[in-house]
């Protein structure tokens, strides 16, 4: 029993147990049983097919441009050379679209979301983040989602740009949940408080998208 208790109100103490918080969360999400890397209900394919609205935009690396709106410490409108300022990191992981293919190990070059939000500090009343593409496309996730360990901004697959038809010059890769919310084009993201369902998920989609619990529809 001690009457000293250890401040708790610095920046680093928020940011910290915040980023528990979240570990704790997602720790049960991304460890599963070896045999079940194929979600319920999905095909394994080799290729990689291409799912967008159909509106494929053109932007070039000159002028392209993310901004990071909403309730943050720092907002940023990165340009090219600001993003690859960032940190950057590689990732693998399996792709699983909710049209029921899968593809695994696909390799990612960008900068992690966990260094996107080091570097905006969204505070603490972030609850949602919100997905805006140059082709008009919308998707929303939740903070805990969009800070899994595993998602990515990317510019680069398999070691080259990421094509054009495949949302280059930079996407969002969000792997644990269905490919719909990972956002090809990125434009913008912006943290709020109250969820704004997306494009797909205001046409039937489930909310969240887990591949492992089926969460396809709504
Ligand atoms: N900007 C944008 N992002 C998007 C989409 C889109 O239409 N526009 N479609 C989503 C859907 S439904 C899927 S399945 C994947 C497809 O990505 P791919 O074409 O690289 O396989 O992108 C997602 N991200
Ligand atoms: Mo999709």
């Amino acid at each position: 029993m001690s009457d000293q208790t250890p401040p708790d109100d610095s920046k680093l103490t928020k940011t910290k147990s915040r980023w528990a918080e979240l570990g704790k969360f997602l720790t049960g999400m991304v460890s599963r049983p070896e045999d079940s890397r194929l979600p319920p209900g999905q095909h394994l394919v080799k290729n990689w097919p291409i799912l967008d609205l159909g509106q494929t935009p053109r932007v070039p690396k000159e002028v392209w441009r993310l901004d990071i709106a909403g309730l943050l410490e720092k907002p940023q409108s990165w340009d090219w050379k600001a993003y690859m300022a960032q940190p950057q990191t590689k990732k693998i992981s399996d792709i699983h679209c909710v049209t029921s293919w899968s593809r695994y190990d696909n390799h990612w070059d960008g900068v992690t979301t966990h260094d996107l939000l080091e570097a905006v500090q969204p505070h603490d009343s972030v609850k949602h983040v919100l997905l805006t593409s140059n082709d008009g496309y919308t998707t929303n996730l939740t903070l805990e989602d969009f800070a899994s360990p595993e998602a990515i901004v990317a510019h680069s697959w398999e070691g080259e740009p990421i094509p054009v038809d495949h949302g280059g010059p930079v996407r969002l890769i969000v792997p644990h949940l269905y490919f719909w919310k990972s956002a090809k084009w990125l434009r913008r993201i912006e943290f709020v408080e109250r969820d704004h369902p997306g494009f797909w998920e205001v046409r039937g989609y489930h909310n969240r998208g887990d591949p492992w619990t089926e969460e396809r529809y709504s």
